[in-house]
């Protein structure tokens, strides 16, 4: 069976470590990686949603940050801190920045970044062909009210590091999404799926930015594979991070029924046959079966491996019963 998944960072990658424990030797998974988050550090290309799922899926991961790597030390970061280099607020470990001069030193001998992720993948054997969604450059901003009244974009890891997420969205846009092109296996990933799954990844910036690719969300809508997704949003509240600000800035409702809602039917348009509630979010399944979108509510908290591979049990088995 292929499956392919579209994933961000930290709560996409956990609950890909459970789908990954269900395949079957000749099964194939895909995950389409996140690269709106991307950043240039210290002249360093950052890419935190490849790196999570990457570091994640390949052992590596500091389990409770979520991100970065285990057994870190921070000594560089301490050193740039000294000299006053800025930004001093987003944390790059001294393991971490390997992988950053790695990836830096190939973009500079002309290396696309999925080609680079394949070469970084060789060490961490994640089990899955992990692609990044787009081997141009698409940054994820924020727009925010400026001091004078006015408006201002900031990147977007300032929004969610520095600001912790703390201030109105007012827009977000993806700069580079018009003219990003799929990177290559990207759309045959989509087409020639046999389920394509959507983990509790944020809707916006994560998935969001996925589907803002040229042609990603079109292969959604075309392909005959069930499209099954897992809610981020558990009770009104994203279960990490702060998807609910930027829900609450688009007008989209904050809701398990509200973001699945947001990816649409295929009646009206949209791409999602089905979608996992949490058990606290029971009133979602009869509203969305009343839409077309077949649900179920099961237990979302991503505890344990046993907890995500019960999830994504769950998942395979909605995605069965929707085979068109
Ligand atoms: N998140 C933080 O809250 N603080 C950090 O200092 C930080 C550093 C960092 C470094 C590398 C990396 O791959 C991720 C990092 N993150 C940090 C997480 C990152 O902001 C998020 O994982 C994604 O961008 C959102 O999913």
């Amino acid at each position: 069976m292929r499956i392919t998944a579209l994933s961000g960072g930290v709560g996409g990658a956990r609950y890909l470590r459970g789908l990954r424990a269900l395949l079957a030797p000749d099964d194939e998974l895909t995950v389409i990686g996140n690269t709106a988050d991307d950043i240039w550090l210290f002249g360093l290309k950052v890419c935190p949603d490849l790196d999570t799922l990457m570091y994640t899926l390949g052992g590596g991961i500091d389990e409770h940050r979520g991100w970065g790597r285990a057994n870190e030390t921070w000594g560089a970061r301490e050193e740039l801190a000294a000299y006053g280099v800025e930004p001093t607020w987003f944390g790059l470990g001294d393991r971490d920045l390997a992988t950053h001069i790695v990836r830096t030193q190939m973009l500079q001998a002309g290396y696309p970044l999925s080609a680079i992720t394949t070469a970084l993948c060789e060490r961490w054997q994640p089990g899955v062909m992990l692609v990044p969604m787009s081997d141009d450059r698409v940054e994820t901003h924020i727009v925010i009210a400026d001091e004078a009244g006015g408006r201002r974009a900031i990147h977007f890891q300032e929004y969610w590091v520095r600001l912790r997420a703390s201030v109105p969205v007012l827009d977000v846009v993806a700069v580079g999404a018009d003219t990003a092109v799929a990177a290559p296996g990207v759309l045959e990933a989509v087409s020639e799926a046999d389920v394509i799954v959507l983990p509790p990844s944020n809707p916006i910036v994560s998935i969001g930015t996925i589907l803002g690719v040229a042609g990603i969300a079109d292969a959604l809508r075309a392909t005959q594979a069930p499209v099954v997704g897992v809610s981020p949003i558990i009770a009104g509240a994203a279960v990490r991070g702060m998807a609910d600000e930027l829900l609450a800035g688009l007008g989209i409702e904050n809701s398990a029924a509200g973001v699945a809602l947001h990816y649409g039917t295929r009646a009206d348009g949209g791409f999602l046959d089905g979608w996992l509630v949490h058990t606290s979010d029971g009133d979602a399944v009869g509203r969305l079966n009343a839409v077309g979108i077949a649900s179920r509510s099961v237990p979302l908290l991503m505890s344990d491996l046993t907890a995500t591979t019960t999830m994504a049990r769950a998942t395979l088995d909605l995605a069965a019963g929707l085979s068109r």
